[in-house]
């Protein structure tokens, strides 16, 4: 079978985690981007059930970004694996990656879009690059019809976008807590799944200049919001995955 061929929403965080995932890895694999209701035709193609990412390989389709990691993990060589071999630190990974997926990541996106989303040249901006032309005409010309699929099926409403900044907050504290030991990575002493999961999921509020695919200049955002990216940005754990993508984020 031909390389592995993943769907993706290129700007979503959680595309960007498995990218990086089988990037460092050293997975040869295709990216085929489209933008967010889009993407649910051409997943249901090859056979995934809805979220992107999803991943066609020679073994099946997954349609997890944490079960991608595992898959790129078992191909990569020694150097390069993405989880330790010893089972408490393997664990100790796993774990930090379920919460960052459950929490983290969705949080972030939330948080995020509440601002991006009422405004249609940030969002052409964003949502525009490595996806068909022609969906992003319909995007534009069903704005109105987009948004309110997307704020009902993320939750984008005041008061959980209040709370999502709050557990954002909460999340880099603890983060910050693990990390004031001065370790360089979250768990033992290299890369492992956990930082690049941290990273990648963080990245919609850090705006790092490494990100794949474009951010806009935050001086683009409201007063208010911008204090909070700077926020996020000067915290300890903001300027851990800062760093991370800086060193650690090489494309191929
Ligand atoms: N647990 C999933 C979550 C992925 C996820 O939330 N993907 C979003 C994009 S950021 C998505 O596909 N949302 C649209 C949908 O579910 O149809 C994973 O880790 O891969």
């Amino acid at each position: 079978m031909s390389r592995p061929l993943m769907i993706s929403i290129p700007f979503s965080h959680f595309c960007e985690k498995a990218r990086w995932g089988l990037e460092r890895a050293g997975i040869d694999f295709e990216e085929e981007g489209h933008l967010p209701i889009f993407h649910v035709r051409a997943v249901r193609r090859i056979g995934g059930a809805r979220s992107v990412p999803t991943l066609r390989t020679a073994e099946g389709v997954l349609n997890d970004s944490t079960e991608i990691l595992l898959f790129a993990d078992r191909r990569a060589a020694a150097e390069r694996r993405l989880y330790p071999t010893e089972e408490g630190p393997r664990r100790e990974v796993l774990e930090l990656e379920e919460w960052f997926d459950t929490r983290l990541g969705p949080d972030s996106r939330r948080w995020v879009y509440s601002f991006v989303l009422p405004d249609r040249s940030l969002l052409a901006e964003i949502a525009g690059y490595g996806v068909p032309g022609w969906e992003m005409k319909l995007l534009m010309l069903g704005l109105p019809l987009a948004r309110a699929l997307m704020r009902k099926g993320m939750r984008i409403y005041p008061k959980q976008v209040a709370r999502s900044l709050a557990t954002l907050h909460e999340t880099f504290d603890k983060v910050g807590e693990r990390l004031a030991d001065g370790r360089r990575f979250l768990v033992g002493d290299r890369l492992t799944a956990a930082d690049i999961t941290f990273a990648s999921l963080a990245a919609p509020v850090l705006m790092p200049p490494e990100y794949p695919t474009p951010m806009p200049a935050i001086e683009r955002f409201p007063a208010a919001i911008q204090a909070e990216i700077r926020w996020f940005q000067e915290h300890p754990a903001g300027r851990f995955a800062l760093r991370l993508y800086a060193e650690e984020r090489r494309r191929r």
